[in-house]
């Protein structure tokens, strides 16, 4: 069975050993240098594939992401009509990505920005301290990852608020849906975590109208796209002092450039994207039940909707 692989950033070989251990006659290919005939190649995981790469493999049964997020595949405009494109869901990223959450969500919340700050003016100084019970969290995002932090947080005793396209019930969590249900949902929210898919809908979400609608003193923790936060208005809204504090784990472009002043800013925390890496050997496991669902007449199971971008 031939399987592409191609990603600018990803190794191909733990990938390759993690599906060999699972396929005894796998032909990997790694793009572009893939011998063989193109034919043969039923597969593809891919990470920002090149502008019309898919195309030339006419017998493409599905498009794996190496991640949960497919705006980088779906950015393609020249992508293979009617082959299906599926996202990752694995229980390790999600893990991975509710520790990243959780650990900024305390940070903000146990008041270590301000600490940080007072540090540097070698001010010795207690802040009135505010329960878990007393503070207003909200998630831009109910899905996997989504809720899952969601969950957490809840388990921990915060009031706990998040928004998604469709209504949601989830315990300990007060939901908000729509377009319509932002302004609700961002009212009162002292930590914002967003969990969103970029898509033509969410890009930019996170601007200057949505920061001015937290209460004063608010911090921001972007673990999903840079196209989902309008910089300018995060700086600008840092620079008021209407936003406390942000950690931002994504950027556009990625790499961040090394001249961007986000780098040095005193509110601000970078992470290289690294809130939730995708770990080859659960994600293997996963894209290998897909494969083996589609190849005994079965459909991948979390499958995207390219219309809605995700
Ligand atoms: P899902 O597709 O499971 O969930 C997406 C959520 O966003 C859903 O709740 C969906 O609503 C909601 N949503 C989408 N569009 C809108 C909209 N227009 N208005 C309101 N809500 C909307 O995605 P995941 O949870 O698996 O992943 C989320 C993102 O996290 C990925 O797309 C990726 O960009 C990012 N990510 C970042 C990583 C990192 O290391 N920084 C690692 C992994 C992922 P509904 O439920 O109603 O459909
Ligand atoms: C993802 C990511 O989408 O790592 O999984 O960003």
């Amino acid at each position: 069975m031939a399987i592409l692989f191609s990603s600018k950033t990803d190794d191909p070989e733990p990938w390759r050993a993690a599906l060999a251990a699972h396929f005894e006659d796998l032909d990997f290919r790694v793009w572009p240098d893939d011998g063989g005939d193109p034919a043969d190649v039923e597969f593809a995981l891919v990470w920002a594939q090149k502008e019309g790469a898919l195309k030339h493999y006419p017998n493409l049964r599905a498009i794996f992401s190496l991640g949960a997020g497919v705006e980088h595949i779906l950015r393609d405009s020249d992508l293979p009509a009617g082959v299906p494109i599926v996202r990752l869901v694995d229980a390790q990223l999600t893990r991975d990505m509710t520790e990243y959450v959780l650990a900024w969500v305390l940070y903000y919340h146990r008041d270590h920005h301000r600490y940080r700050a007072q540090q540097a003016a070698r001010q010795w100084r207690a802040l009135p301290p505010v329960v878990a019970a007393d503070r207003q969290v909200g998630i831009l995002g109910l899905g996997e990852l989504g809720r899952a932090s969601a969950s957490a947080l809840a388990g921990l005793g915060f009031r706990v608020r998040g928004w998604s396209r469709t209504a949601k019930e989830i315990e300990g969590v007060a939901c908000f849906d729509g377009a319509g249900g932002l302004g609700e949902f961002l009212d009162g929210v002292e930590i914002l975590v967003c969990l969103l898919p970029l898509t033509p809908e969410t890009r930019g979400i996170v601007d200057g109208a949505l920061l001015a609608a937290l209460p004063a003193g608010a911090c921001f923790i972007n673990a999903a796209r840079g196209g989902h936060m309008v910089a300018a208005d995060l700086v600008a809204a840092l620079a008021s002092g209407h936003i406390a504090g942000a950690t931002l784990d994504v950027f556009e472009p990625e790499p961040l450039p090394a001249a961007d002043p986000l780098w040095s800013h005193p509110g601000v925390n970078v992470t290289p994207h690294v809130a939730s890496i995708t770990y080859h050997k659960t994600a293997a496991a996963e894209i290998v039940e897909d494969i083996r669902r589609i190849r005994d007449g079965g459909r991948a199971r979390h499958v995207v909707d390219p219309a809605k971008g995700y």
